[in-house]
């Protein structure tokens, strides 16, 4: 495509969308053998900014419900961890815990329909974007009730009506397909932005690059977000890369960057409704990809069986001085938006929640083996399965 602004985006005749979708670049200025400007990145910080729910715009109850939420995605796991010791739960279960500020904060930020991706680590953001309890206990247990109908497990939650699309298994192969949901969103012209959420280990991978270069060439309305815990299975992100400072991997594309605290769920609402808008085009009229940079920490292992000898005890109790949870919570009391006991129902009732959806997943019944081809392609007739 060098060399000319002509795009392989087959255009029905009369359709002016994808030459709107086009890349009409924009190119800055290359640093040619002459004088030039070195360019200033755009980033924006999210950290420690005293961002009150007043100043978000959120009553006492938008709190309490996001609060809620977070602590569902908390009990809602721990449980998991304890089937999963039980046998109940086979494979894989990649948990979430610490990180609840980041998948609640962003949700809450959006529209119901902007679409969301993400890999493996999924629990917490189909639960964040309404996903029921039931549905994902049953998932975990491999039960047809299931939201993937007992198929996919633990990796591969999914919620089409939702706008849920998963839950991947294979690092980093989920970023480019984000980047196409953020094009068809343009292409129709929905005004939506899509989301791409990535572990740090998926940086390194070349599928990031690649779809990071288009979103920015077709000014694509996708976040790509990397939620930085600080591993990639055992390996830290200061062992892996020659440059821990992951955000600046939107630069070499031209991107607008933000860096978030995402212990910290008001950074994280008041982060992603900025962003956010400005990707739809709400702020200067042009969509727009951002490479967005969450900082946050997983305290459990990498999945069930770690030993977690690549951090200290230390490090971790540390961490757990963060707990983005027990933040809000102090920030609850601490404002009187309720009193303690207000959220010690709160908890209760989300206890009792995830031990319905136990019972729920306990008694919904296996698919059948007959099922096992369906719901692999989309195209009910796909030539290539038995
Ligand atoms: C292409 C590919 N390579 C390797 C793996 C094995 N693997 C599974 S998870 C993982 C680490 C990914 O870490 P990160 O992206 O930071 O996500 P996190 O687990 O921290 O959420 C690796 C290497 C894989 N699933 N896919
Ligand atoms: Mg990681």
């Amino acid at each position: 495509m060098a060399g000319t602004t002509k795009t392989s985006t087959k255009t029905p005749k009369g359709d002016g969308a994808a030459k709107k979708a086009a890349p009409k670049k924009k190119a800055a200025s290359p640093a040619t053998n002459g004088a030039f400007t070195p360019d200033t990145p755009d980033v924006r910080v999210y950290r420690g900014s005293g961002r009150t729910h007043e100043s978000l715009g959120l009553s006492a109850d938008d709190v309490l419900e996001m609060y809620q939420n977070m602590l569902l995605q908390r009990r809602f796991e721990e449980r998991a961890a304890q089937m999963y010791g039980r046998q109940k739960i086979a494979g894989f279960l990649h948990l979430y815990i610490g990180q609840e500020a980041v998948s609640t904060g962003a949700v809450r930020a959006l529209r119901d329909d902007d679409p969301i991706i993400t890999a493996y680590r999924d629990h917490g953001l189909a639960l964040a974007r309404g996903m029921s309890s039931d549905a994902g206990m049953a998932e975990l247990f491999g039960k047809i009730d299931g939201c993937s109908r007992g198929k996919g497990g633990s990796m591969h939650f999914f919620d089409v009506d939702k706008h849920f699309y998963g839950g991947h298994g294979i690092v980093g192969g989920q970023i480019p397909v984000g980047v196409g949901m953020g094009f068809a969103l343009k292409y129709r012209e929905t005004g939506g932005v899509a989301l791409a959420f990535f572990g740090d280990g998926a940086i390194n991978q070349g599928a990031f690059h690649e779809a990071a270069n288009l979103a920015s060439l077709y000014d694509v309305p996708v976040l790509l977000i990397v939620e930085n815990n600080e591993y990639a299975m055992g390996t830290s992100v200061a062992r892996a890369r020659g440059d821990a400072n992951l955000y600046k991997q939107g630069y070499p594309y031209g991107m607008k960057t933000a860096v978030i605290d995402g212990m910290d769920l008001f950074e994280v609402y008041g982060a992603f409704q900025e962003i956010a808008d400005d990707a739809r085009g709400e702020t200067d009229g042009q969509t727009k990809p951002y490479f967005v940079e969450v900082q946050t920490y997983r305290y459990r292992g990498h999945s069930m069986s770690d030993p977690q000898k690549y951090r200290t005890k230390e490090e971790l109790e540390g961490k757990k001085g963060e707990d983005p949870i027990l933040r809000v919570k102090a920030y609850i009391l601490e404002h009187e938006l309720f009193p303690v006991e207000r959220l010690d129902e709160v908890d209760e009732d989300v206890k009792a929640e995830v031990m319905a959806a136990v019972d729920f997943a306990e008694q919904s019944p296996l698919p059948d083996v007959s099922t096992m081809y369906e719901d692999v392609y989309a195209q009910e007739d796909y030539p290539f399965i038995v």
